[in-house]
């Protein structure tokens, strides 16, 4: 079992700032959420059972990938309000003994406005020119302009260097052009770094989640990344620039510099698909860098070709599911890493949608479903906005021009692209194409949130930034308070058993018939509390999607339900005292989950 500490036990709320805090609850009227309609919500996070809120970027920012792209680290963007509106929002968490976690973007800031980059364009002799990553092109034999190697950035599929006409050099961006990437080799750039975290951290800020943080450091001479998309001009940068040895060193500094001496809590992003052993590290306490970590393995299962794309493979298979989120799960623990556990955020579609099933009739069920999966994994439980009521996907019938996420813009401009130059393939409704964004765009998880079945769902009195669903009336945290069977009741009472099991925080996690293409099967664990917990969900598809009833032969896996007592289910008919752990072989009905108490 794993070390005890306060923030391993907490739940963390996160709520998407910038734009998508902006979908938080906006006061101001001006269709985006505001720091002081967040105000207004403090004491919701309390009545929930929620530690901590992690605010996504609400910098000064020109807005081009909603507010991941800084212009000024010391100051709030005027669109969510006052460095005074702030205060008070930070005031109000603590007051209710909440903890406060910033966003920290520091792979990258804005291109346009931030002062370190317009000095840095200036010209090749500015001070700040090796502040980020600049090089001049190369020729082909044909002497036509090349940027300096391959790689691709994060988002599209064009190249990751973008010309300077002016300087005549290209510099690097592994996200948008408006996301120019630091120069973490400078200790000038780490030196300035530390010093605006100290400075949050005097204005009482606990904690920081740090944005895409193994990607800071790059490989030393910027090679060429290996062709693994045999058709394409750019290939990703993968390992060239995610998990860098170098990487190491740098949140090694930090450490020393900043964290340690505030005794904050560090939670680094941490995309990429390498194996466990190369993201433990970053949160083995002895290595003395961060306390966890996002990994994205999990997200990857119903992707076509794994990874992150935006390609929807409809076939997915719950194995896939599960061995991925398995393998994390068992073996940080083996490597005494610390996982941050999140199901859903701005950046993913939502879960009820993807893993389960979103029909009016199974939806409530299914999202209590996962809030028994999420919370009763090992990590930091990390909720995102809207998942506490089983928010869902954008609506099949809505057109393509309700997506706003850059990246989806940029992908769909793209494909269309492409399938107009391969002649006859052409799909000119692009039906396709838009069911795979249903499923996959980032934007399914930044529709406003939904707190009553007022216009715009409360959100906004102005015209929200982003189309509010379709089913707020029905689905909004007003009508879910009040009801003591809704999603947002049983949320409440899973994150106050996750409190009062500890074996559900510190307790070793074991799968069991991990080749079940039915039930998500496991135990948890711990020896010193003797507590052992089984959690068995049913996420059987039956036809179209719905649910499937189906059974589990407990003795099979050598699991002693006689004497065990049922905490938890979501289940709709009572059970039979035979159920209560008795019986051998449990009945499940469709997208049943249960959770015994076994000693
Ligand atoms: O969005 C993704 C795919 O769903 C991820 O690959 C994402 O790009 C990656 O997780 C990094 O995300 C973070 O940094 C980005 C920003 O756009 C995301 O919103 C942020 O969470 C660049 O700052």
């Amino acid at each position: 079992t794993a070390s005890k500490a306060w923030w391993k036990e907490a739940a963390v709320y996160q709520t998407h700032a910038s734009f998508l805090q902006a979908s938080f609850c906006d006061h101001a009227d001006s269709g985006h959420g505001t720091l002081r309609g967040m105000l207004s919500r403090i004491p919701y996070f309390k009545q929930l059972g929620i530690d901590i809120i992690w605010l996504s970027p609400i910098y000064r920012s020109p807005q081009a990938d909603m507010g991941y792209d800084i212009s000024d680290y010391r100051a709030v963007d005027p669109r969510y309000g006052t460095m005074q509106d702030w205060e008070n929002v930070r005031d109000a968490i603590h007051e209710q003994g909440m903890k406060l976690v910033m966003d920290l973007v520091v792979n990258h800031t804005s291109d346009q406005q931030h002062e370190w980059f317009k000095e840095s364009r200036s010209s090749r002799t500015n001070p700040k020119r090796d502040w980020y990553i600049w090089r001049p092109p190369r020729y082909s034999a044909a002497g036509e302009r090349l940027p300096p190697n391959n790689w691709s950035p994060t988002f599209g599929s064009k190249s990751a260097w973008e010309w300077d006409e002016a300087t005549q050099e290209y510099y690097l961006h592994l996200f948008l052009k408006e996301q120019p990437d630091l120069n973490w080799e400078n200790p000038e750039v780490r030196k300035e770094i530390w010093a605006m975290m100290h400075w949050w951290l005097e204005k009482g800020v606990d904690g920081f989640r740090m944005d895409v943080i193994n990607f800071i450091a790059k490989s030393p001479g910027l090679p060429d990344a290996p062709k693994v998309f045999p058709d394409k001009e750019y290939q990703p940068f993968g390992r060239l620039s995610i998990n860098r040895p170098e990487v190491h060193h740098y949140l090694k500094e930090m450490h020393r510099e900043v964290l340690q001496v505030a005794l904050t809590s560090g939670v680094g992003e941490t995309p990429g698909d390498g194996p466990v052993f190369e993201y433990a590290p970053y949160s083995i306490p002895s290595n003395k860098e961060l306390q966890m970590v996002f990994h994205f393995h999990h997200q990857s299962f119903d992707r076509k070709g794994g990874g992150l794309g935006r390609t929807w493979n409809p076939d997915w298979k719950l194995v896939d599911f599960k061995s991925l989120l398995n393998n994390w799960q068992v073996k940080m623990e083996e490597a005494g890493g610390w996982n941050s556990n999140y199901i859903e955020n701005h950046d993913q579609p939502r879960i009820v949608s993807r893993l389960t099933s979103d029909h009016p009739l199974d939806r409530a069920k299914c999202a209590k479903l996962i809030s028994m999966l999420h919370t009763t994994l090992t990590g930091t439980l990390f909720i995102f906005q809207g998942e506490e009521i089983g928010m869902v996907n954008l609506p099949r019938e809505w057109g393509e021009e309700e997506y706003k996420d850059v990246e989806t813009v940029q992908h769909i401009a793209e494909e269309r692209e492409n399938r107009q130059r391969t002649a006859g393939e052409e799909d000119p409704n692009m039906i396709d194409l838009l069911e795979g964004m249903r499923m996959t765009a980032r934007d399914n998880g930044r529709t406003p949130m939904q707190w009553d079945a007022t216009e715009n769902a409360g959100f906004s009195k102005g015209t929200p930034w982003m189309r509010v669903h379709d089913d707020y009336q029905e689905w909004n945290v007003a009508k879910q308070m009040a009801d003591g069977s809704s999603v947002w009741a049983f949320w409440k009472k899973m994150l106050s058993l996750r409190k009062e099991y500890q074996a559900l925080i510190y307790g070793t996690f074991h799968p069991l018939d991990e080749s079940n293409e039915n039930i998500y099967v496991y135990t948890r664990h711990d020896p010193c509390l003797s507590q052992t917990l089984l959690i068995v969900l049913n996420l059987a598809r039956g036809p179209q999607g719905r649910g499937e009833p189906t059974s589990w032969d407990s003795k099979k896996w050598n699991v002693d339900l006689r004497g065990a007592r049922l905490l938890m289910t979501n289940r709709d008919v009572a059970l039979g005292a035979q159920d209560q752990g008795n019986g051998d072989v449990m009945e499940l009905e469709p997208w049943e989950g249960r959770i015994y108490l076994l000693s």
